[in-house]
């Protein structure tokens, strides 16, 4: 029995956090109590040594978007083939904070690079791998970057434009509209209803996975 790859997606200060917690405790509500977490990019030594590199530069170097774009893959693989599939096949179940629809999102839409380029490589890359669900956390990057700029210091890729926030919110938007295996929460609405809508969506999806075990 193989267990199943659940991600949680969305702006920063969407509350994934919270997402994630919810996810967890829902699962364990099922009986389902062997997880794995994971975050990307990130997620094993090499991994975290690039996230590194990708969320504060280095030295001085300019970070080139497409450098930054390879290195995104470069940790997913490393994340994939090393975590996440062993887990899977152990009958884990694996909840990640960000996957591949971050990179669309990002580098496809706040970033515009070609995206028949990153189709190419998220491809030779990553093959047919997907989640089995992805909860994506819809919010205005206005009330994200708010929530996420009470935190204190900003990273590189907090530091963009609000343009920059609103190019990838509708690249997530359309993409979650052409598969149906992403859920959009509305993540706007204070936290209790958003951890009611999380509650809703898995008490519908999970009964059918765990019949298909
Ligand atoms: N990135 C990329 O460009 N391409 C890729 O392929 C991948 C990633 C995989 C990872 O940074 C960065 O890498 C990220 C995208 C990029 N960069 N940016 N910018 P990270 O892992 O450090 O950051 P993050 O993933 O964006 O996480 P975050 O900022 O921590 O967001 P969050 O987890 O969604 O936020 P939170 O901690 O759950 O919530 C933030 C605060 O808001 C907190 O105080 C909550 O209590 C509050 N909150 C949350 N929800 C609510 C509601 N509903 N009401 C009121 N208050 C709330």
């Amino acid at each position: 029995m193989t267990g199943k790859f659940i991600v949680i997606e969305g702006l920063e200060g969407a509350g994934k956090t919270t997402a994630i917690n919810t996810v967890a405790s829902i699962l364990t509500q099922h009986n389902i109590c062997d997880l794995q977490f994971t975050r990307e990019p990130g997620g094993t030594p090499i991994a975290e040594a690039l996230r590194n590199i990708i969320k504060n530069g280095l030295d001085d170097e300019p970070l080139t978007d497409k450098a930054e774009l390879l290195m995104l893959y470069a940790a997913r693989i490393q994340l994939i083939d090393n975590v996440i599939k062993p887990a899977l096949k152990s009958g884990k179940w694996v909840i990640g904070d960000r996957h591949d629809l971050s990179t669309q999102a990002y580098q496809g839409g706040g970033r515009q690079l070609d995206n028949v380029f990153i189709k190419t490589l998220k491809e030779q890359v990553l093959g047919d791998f997907k989640p089995d669900l992805t909860l994506y956390l819809d919010i205005d990057p206005e009330i994200g970057l708010m929530r996420a700029a009470s935190r204190g210091k900003l990273d590189r890729i907090e530091q963009q434009s609000l343009l920059f926030f609103k190019r990838i919110r509708q690249r997530y938007q359309e993409l979650a509209k052409q598969d149906e295996t992403i859920i959009t929460i509305d993540a706007a609405k204070p936290l209790n209803n958003v951890i009611e809508q999380i509650e809703q969506i898995l008490t519908t999806w999970l009964p059918k996975q765990v019949n298909n075990r």
